[in-house]
């Protein structure tokens, strides 16, 4: 799903792409090295990809890493990958989080614009950081250790 995301994007410097990753998606290998693209977008001659991760705790029948690691290892991990992301953490208020939801979609758009702003006005001499959303829906939180040691593996003795 991301690689052809960014194939859309290459030598199309007016097209966003919104690319959804679902958290069981993300650990199959191709997705998972495919985040690595964002360096071979140039803002000038290319389009952007905004990768909105989602966290929703299921993967087919076994709980995804992404969702069951602690909050700031994604943000560490894909800040690593050279993106900037915005965690949407949602509550059980559904209707705050569209709210949440709207206010990182309008962040991202305004960064990438500002970005492109910058690369047709400069050098492209800097490699920019893009934008990204990280979707949790998984009510994590709200989950008990308890909860969480089932889903830990067995220790081995
Ligand atoms: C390239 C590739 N590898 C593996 C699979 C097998 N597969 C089917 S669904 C799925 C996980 C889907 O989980 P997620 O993306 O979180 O979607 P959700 O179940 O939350 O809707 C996987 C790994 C696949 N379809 N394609």
């Amino acid at each position: 799903m991301l690689s052809h995301s960014y194939g859309a994007a290459l030598d199309n410097p007016n097209l966003l792409v919104i690319s959804v990753v679902g958290d069981g998606e993300a650990e199959t290998g191709p997705l998972a090295t495919s985040w690595h693209l964002n360096k071979f977008i140039n803002p000038q001659r290319d389009g952007i990809v905004l990768p909105v991760l989602l966290l929703n705790d299921y993967k087919i029948n076994n709980p995804p890493l992404l969702s069951r690691i602690e909050e700031e290892e994604p943000l560490s991990l894909f800040k690593g990958y050279s993106y900037e992301p915005r965690l949407v953490a949602t509550e059980e208020d559904i209707m705050q989080a569209h709210q949440y939801m709207a206010e990182a979609m309008s962040w991202a758009v305004e960064r990438m614009l500002e970005i492109k702003g910058t690369a047709k006005k400069s050098d492209f001499s800097i490699r920019p950081h893009y934008p990204m959303v990280i979707l949790d829906s998984s009510y994590r939180k709200a989950l008990s250790p308890d909860f969480r040691r089932a889903f830990a593996p067995e220790p081995t003795s």
